[in-house]
């Protein structure tokens, strides 16, 4: 008998609400609906490219264009007409074949944040060029053995990405793997939370001083194109949220009213057993899965965005840390650096429905096992400066991203660890391609529980320990802030992995 099966109705309601659409009647003038709107079910909003047969194969095209939201016009770019671009889904052991059309007007390319494939060739290769108006399919395996999790792609032409994932590029790529098959798991509704604050005013702008200092941030902000869309869940049920931040710079401090999230995945997927929190910090390019458990009285509840001082400039090279003067959250603004909402923002409403279930919270998700002692240990200083006729740069071990030159040097199928020190007085979110890491300390306190990260925030004046293995891909690979403006302006390095 044919079982009823809650996720995939849910997938066709999300794909008919999910994303804003630049519809594509005029060519400058693109008249854009909004799905909270009135963008009907099959227009194309939200749309799923899911792999068949052992292939995934899709085209994206990049363009720039505008949206309507809240009555105000937005320019924007955007994957497929719509924000966020169409979410791409794989198995492990997939081949990916994804021809990406530039249509901006000016250099871009791809990047497959936190999947674990080669950066060479036609793969996760961020050092090719797609100039305007040229075609590149990118051609890759992603390993039988590879994780399943919340991935996310994004364009990382080095000069331009602050500027293009600000604008709207970006969508999500799951994998699926065990996680989806843990009973409870599966039993939960899914929804997709992506996470981007977009600008009416400077959308495509240049980045004036304060947005290269801080990075840029948006006005409007939007969940998986909508503004404050709400997402149901039985009584007694579970609700699985899989958040993606794709912000250029906006930090969110995420919470439920009256309800604990449960972490269930991290950047790199699945934790070996779900861990109860309050609150939950995303910093740009981070992923997270949490579970909400409908045992509260039915009705609606708020996510909000918290307020979060993730540091400023403070006094020029005062090199002023936490503690220092510029408190945080203490209601002091962060010096030169943007003064932090000090509302709760709203992100989304969770509502009960009227169909009671009952599925309990998973007990064992999927194990993790702890990578060995490091064979090597290296140290990078995150910090700004100015230099000479360049102003403000964004360094590492005081040297900007050179094209040319390779920073690192590392053995593949060896374990390091790698000390992330940050004297600034701001947070600098670190992101290392190709291979995932696990935190192992933070300012010599360990790390509450094992996770797969490849996205860890480093605060203002601390240092966090993580270890990786170098495993299985050689080639040139790159380490960067994930505050994209800082990353243009050289807080990135070149990672060479040596077979
Ligand atoms: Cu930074």
């Amino acid at each position: 008998m044919p079982r009823f099966n809650r996720r995939q109705f849910l997938s066709l309601s999300a794909g008919a609400t999910g994303g804003l659409l630049l519809s594509q009647c005029g060519r400058d003038t693109q008249s854009v609906s909004s799905a909270g709107e009135g963008a009907s079910a099959g227009s194309g909003t939200g749309a799923v490219m899911q792999s068949r047969d052992g292939l995934l194969r899709s085209q994206l095209v990049a363009a720039q264009g505008s949206i309507n939201l809240g009555g105000q016009s937005v320019p924007v770019m955007a994957y497929g007409a719509q924000i966020p671009g169409p979410r791409l889904e794989a198995q492990p052991g997939d081949t990916v074949q994804l021809q990406l059309t530039n249509e901006l007007g000016e250099a871009t390319n791809l990047h497959f944040h936190g999947l674990h494939v080669s950066p060479a060739g036609a793969a996760d290769n961020i050092f090719l060029e797609i100039p305007p108006g040229e075609t590149h399919t990118y051609d890759f395996s992603i390993p039988a053995n590879h994780p399943g999790g919340t991935f996310y792609y994004h364009p990382h032409f080095h000069g331009l990405v602050g500027r293009q994932v600000f604008a709207g590029l970006g969508g999500i790529f799951v994998v699926r793997g065990p996680l989806d098959q843990v009973p409870e798991v599966q039993e939960a509704r899914e929804a997709f939370l992506f996470l981007k604050d977009l600008d009416p005013e400077n959308g495509l702008g240049r980045a004036r001083p304060m947005d290269q200092m801080m990075g840029r941030e948006g006005s409007l902000i939007t969940v998986s194109g909508q503004q404050s869309p709400d997402y149901g869940v039985d009584p007694g049920g579970l609700l699985r949220l899989r958040l993606v931040n794709a912000s250029a710079a906006r930090f969110y401090r995420l919470s439920l009213e009256d309800h604990p999230l449960y972490l269930i995945a991290t950047d790199g997927g699945a934790l070996t057993e779900p861990v109860e929190l309050d609150e939950l910090l995303l910093a740009p390019g981070e992923r997270a899965e949490v579970l909400v458990k409908a045992d509260r009285e039915p009705g609606q509840y708020r996510l909000l965005n918290l307020p979060y001082e993730r540091g400023g400039m403070g006094m020029m090279g005062g090199g002023m840390g936490r503690g220092g003067g510029m408190g945080r959250g203490g209601g002091m603004g962060g010096g030169m650096g943007q003064s932090p909402s000090t509302e709760p923002q709203l992100l989304a409403t969770i509502t009960y429905s009227d169909q009671p279930t009952s599925v309990p919270l998973p007990q064992q998700l999927v194990p993790i096992t702890a990578l060995p002692e490091p064979e090597q240990t290296r140290q990078f200083r995150l910090h700004h400066g100015m230099r000479p006729g360049q102003g403000m740069v964004f360094l590492i071990n005081d040297l900007a991203y050179g094209h040319d030159r390779v920073d690192t040097t590392v053995r593949l199928n060896t374990v390091e660890d790698w000390e992330l020190i940050n004297p600034d007085p701001m947070d600098h979110p670190f992101h290392v391609h190709t291979n995932p890491f696990q935190v192992v300390e933070q300012n010599g306190r360990p790390a509450p529980y094992l996770a797969w990260k490849d996205t860890v925030l480093v605060p203002a004046g601390e240092t966090v320990r993580i270890r990786t293995r170098f495993d299985e891909f050689a080639g040139k690979s790159l380490y960067h802030c994930h505050i994209l403006d800082h990353e243009d302006l050289g807080m990135a390095g070149i990672l060479e992995i040596t077979a």
